[in-house]
């Protein structure tokens, strides 16, 4: 058998060689993402030194337990490897205790549920549909059903509720609060939920997935002072592969000096087996990078430039939940084109060449599936150095595309609605003025290289 250590060039001729069809896979996502603007808010590109460890040695390995105590031999290296990530982790956020291994941020969140509620235990989260995230108590997720969720909402200006938050949760009295979303665009209100948690005795969560690069960049707050529970991804804004991590505050062991060995078994034996050491070794690089002089500029120009879209998109016009933004996203309100017409939006600047995600929208007309609002984000764009003058031109872009699906209403009958979108893909596909922008996508984004020494 030919065993290799290489770059990450040499990985990918590898599998070149040995599996041409899935190569040609990669090697066309590669391309997609070099050709296009990727504006999912939850994306971005990591560098190629998480990629390298992504792929290293390190997922030949068995390791569950924790550093110094595991239940297979042979882990001298990988301790150090995890042990360096949990280092890393609790200087860069500033807290006693944190876990690595969670799979993904899914996971993450039930380990937390299942270190601190029993089923049938009240939980509150922000409503799905309000920028929530599923495993915030979500009627379809499992932290939905096995809990029993009392979700809290937005006002009508798009700002989280805090007075209906507080009414419920002295009404229900949960074990845990969520505080943190998906689809929220300005600051979260971690002191006021640290307020609420106290009069309730509740356990406070902070899911800072989306902005946990923003926070150790020093441009969004941190909830090191104000959570007991502290769960980000790591792929997001923190610009490492996809995992997860769990952090327990000063003030969590405070409330609980036992909460940080109530996570760990919740991780592990409670939810997972072994740990993915070739992405806790990703991680442990992002963080390195996080803590870099460089990153605070980073996420410094990811919200310049995400204030730079949400200006260029209103001054053409468009409406945005609460009218901007503070973080790295904009969510656009799209009930002028039309009830549920996040999908033609969303397939229309696909088309051009921008990614974008549809998304509920408050008090959304339609439906999560196909909702009335999309969301854009700027991490990756930031990551590949563009800057606000680009945003400016990618607002023009977008606005352009849109003038296209003004005539598609989504179907009411629920049976005709495949149909309807896949003639209206048809057509788009067709449209000059597609074409045209995704020309002038193809071009921008040669100006700002993507892993150039990924060479195929
Ligand atoms: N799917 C992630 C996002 O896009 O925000 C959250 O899990």
């Amino acid at each position: 058998m030919h065993l290799f250590c290489g770059d990450i060039t040499t990985i990918l001729s590898e599998i070149k060689s040995k599996d041409p069809e899935l190569f040609g896979y990669i090697n066309s996502e590669l391309e997609r993402q070099r050709t296009g603007l990727e504006m999912i808010p939850s994306e971005n590109f990591t560098s190629e030194a998480v990629l390298q460890a992504c792929g290293s040695v390190l997922t030949n390995k068995y390791s569950e337990g924790y550093s110094g105590k595991r239940y297979y031999g042979g882990n001298e290296f990988i301790d150090s490897v995890e042990s360096l990530a949990v280092e890393r982790a609790k200087k860069l956020f500033g807290v006693p205790h944190a876990n690595v291994q969670p799979y993904s941020g899914s996971p993450a969140n039930f380990e937390v549920y299942l270190a601190l509620c029993k089923p049938g235990d009240v939980v509150m989260g922000l409503n799905l549909t309000d920028g929530g995230h599923l495993t915030h108590g979500w009627k379809t997720s499992a932290t939905g059903l096995i809990y029993k969720s009392v979700p809290y909402h937005v006002k009508k200006d798009g700002y989280t509720d805090i007075e209906e938050a507080r009414k419920l949760a002295i009404e229900n009295k949960p074990k845990l609060i969520w505080v943190g979303a998906t689809a929220y665009t300005r600051e979260f209100p971690f002191e006021e939920f640290a307020g609420i948690a106290d009069e309730c005795g509740a356990y406070l969560a902070a899911d800072i997935s989306h902005i946990a690069g923003l926070v150790v960049g020093g441009v969004h707050k941190s909830p090191k002072d104000y959570a007991h529970v502290i769960t980000t991804t790591t792929h997001k804004t923190l610009r490492g592969p996809r995992g997860a991590m769990i952090m327990v505050t000063e003030r969590g062991l405070k409330k609980d000096p036992g909460l940080s060995d109530k996570i760990d078994k919740a991780v592990f034996p409670g939810m997972q087996g072994g740990p993915h050491d070739h992405i806790v070794a990703g991680i442990a690089i992002a963080l390195l990078e996080a803590s870099k002089p460089e990153f605070k500029e980073y996420a410094a120009q990811i919200v310049r430039n995400s204030r730079a879209l949400a200006e260029g998109l209103m001054k053409r016009g468009q409406k945005l939940v609460t009218n901007g933004t503070d973080n790295h996203m904009v969510l656009m309100d799209l009930t002028q084109f039309g009830a549920g017409s996040g999908i033609f939006a969303q397939e229309a600047l696909e088309a051009s060449g921008i990614t974008v995600n549809k998304n509920t929208i408050p008090g959304d007309p339609s439906s999560p599936f196909y909702p009335s609002g999309i969301r854009l984000g700027t991490p990756a764009l930031t990551t590949r150095g563009m800057k606000e003058k680009e945003m400016e031109i990618i607002a023009g872009l977008i606005c352009g595309c849109l003038g296209e699906i003004k005539k598609y209403k989504l179907p009411a009958d629920k049976e005709q609605r495949a149909k309807y979108i896949g003639s209206f893909k048809t057509e788009i596909s067709a449209s000059e003025t597609i074409a045209e922008n995704r020309k002038k996508v193809a071009d921008m984004a040669s100006l700002f290289p993507l892993y150039p020494k990924m060479g195929l």
